[in-house]
């Protein structure tokens, strides 16, 4: 492996990050080993990481199309974030956890959710079509941030029983505005939860900059606050962000508490296709995220390492492919379900609110039937 300048990257606090986000793979695709951010990935690994980078972007290119087709009722694209998202999973272990929020499409592929079963979600066929206990990974939050509590608790549950895990929330900077989050901070920092708080600073929540989000010097500088460490990682560096996160998990999982990661990229896409970013962003500063695609990024180190031959990248070419394929056949025209399944899952002892609600619904749908029936 390729190894040019060596770089510290250790603070003196211990909580706070360093001024720079950590990064390993620079703008040009060369490797600089940083102290304290060891890379123990074989040559297929490198492969898998890049392969699922160009699959999240495949599956993310459908999801629009099947949106603009009228499949989907909206979608949130992850454009530009793909390195953040597969970097950060893929340091995972399987009986961990990952509590995402709507735009974790990189994420989930890592954890092995069919991407289409996830599109459920936004056709509004139902909650999610994935199964969470399958893949440790849970429901998509829509609510911002809500998320973070999930994670915290269920991180704080698996240490009372004595679970070998880690839970993983992800949100945006956006979402850190909001109660949830400190809350979720504070808890798992103060009960040492084996907890990673993942933020991809994608620079906008919408149309609103990260300039409106914070006076603190960085999201990660919040971390001190919990008695937590912040680390800041380059998110458009795939290398970078699994070190980092690998770092978080393994801390998380000696049992000596939370961190809070910062992945400093950006949003490519719109927020979601409901909006137009033109509005709000100018396109200078778009093409300068551009120059920095991550995927491009880890593709020129992989050509240069002599990893991505013709045969691997034919290879990963058609399983994206075949990926859309699968998807656009999962969701193309599918039935909706149940509108009272909502009642379902909800409480173990329902209380009569929820029974006249559920009553409710139940005469409306039945009145919506007879309608059509008298047509
Ligand atoms: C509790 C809550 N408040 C408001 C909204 C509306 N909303 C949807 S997305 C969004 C911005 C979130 O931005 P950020 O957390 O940075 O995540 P990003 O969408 O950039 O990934 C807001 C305010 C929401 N979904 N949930």
């Amino acid at each position: 492996m390729s190894s040019s300048a060596h770089v510290s990257a250790v603070d003196q606090t211990g909580l706070l990050p360093p001024r720079e986000p950590i990064q390993l793979l620079d703008d040009a695709g060369t490797l600089h080993e940083v102290d304290g951010y060891p890379l123990d990935l074989k040559d297929e690994d490198f492969q898998d990481l890049y392969r699922f980078m160009v699959l999240a972007r495949r599956v993310d290119k459908q999801a629009i199309a099947l949106q603009r087709q009228g499949q989907l009722g909206v979608y949130a694209s992850l454009l530009g974030q793909e390195a953040a998202q597969v970097g950060s999973a893929y340091a995972l272990a399987d009986a961990d956890w990952v509590f995402p929020s709507y735009r974790e499409m990189g994420a989930a592929l890592v954890r092995g959710v069919d991407p289409g079963r996830i599109l459920h979600l936004y056709r509004g066929t139902w909650l999610s079509g994935h199964d969470p206990y399958q893949h440790n990974f849970a429901l998509l939050s829509i609510p911002t941030g809500t998320q973070t509590l999930h994670a915290a608790g269920y991180a704080m549950a698996a240490r009372l029983d004595g679970k070998d895990l880690v839970a993983v929330a992800y949100f945006g900077d956006g979402a850190t505005s909001g109660g949830d989050p400190h809350e979720a901070m504070n808890f798992a920092a103060v009960y040492d939860a084996p907890c990673v708080f993942f933020v991809q600073n994608n620079q906008y929540a919408i149309s609103v900059p990260l300039s409106r989000q914070t006076r603190a010097p960085s999201i990660a500088h919040r971390a001190i606050g919990y008695g937590m460490p912040g680390y800041r990682v380059d998110g458009n560096d795939v290398l970078a962000t699994y070190a980092v996160m690998r770092q978080a998990v393994e801390r998380a999982r000696r049992g000596e508490g939370p961190s809070l990661i910062e992945a400093v990229t950006y949003r490519m896409e719109a927020h979601t296709t409901t909006d137009d970013p033109s509005r709000y962003r100018t396109p200078e500063e778009v093409a300068e995220w551009k120059a920095r695609d991550p995927i491009a990024r880890f593709k020129t180190f992989l050509a240069a390492e002599g990893l991505l031959g013709d045969e691997v990248r034919a290879q990963i070419d058609a399983e994206a492919a075949d990926c859309a394929r699968r998807m656009r056949e999962e969701i193309a025209d599918a039935p909706h379900g149940d509108p009272l399944e909502l009642f379902e899952h909800v409480y173990v002892e329902p209380p009569p609110s929820f029974d006249e609600q559920r009553a409710r619904l139940r005469a409306e749908l039945q009145a919506a039937d007879g309608q059509e029936d008298g047509r």
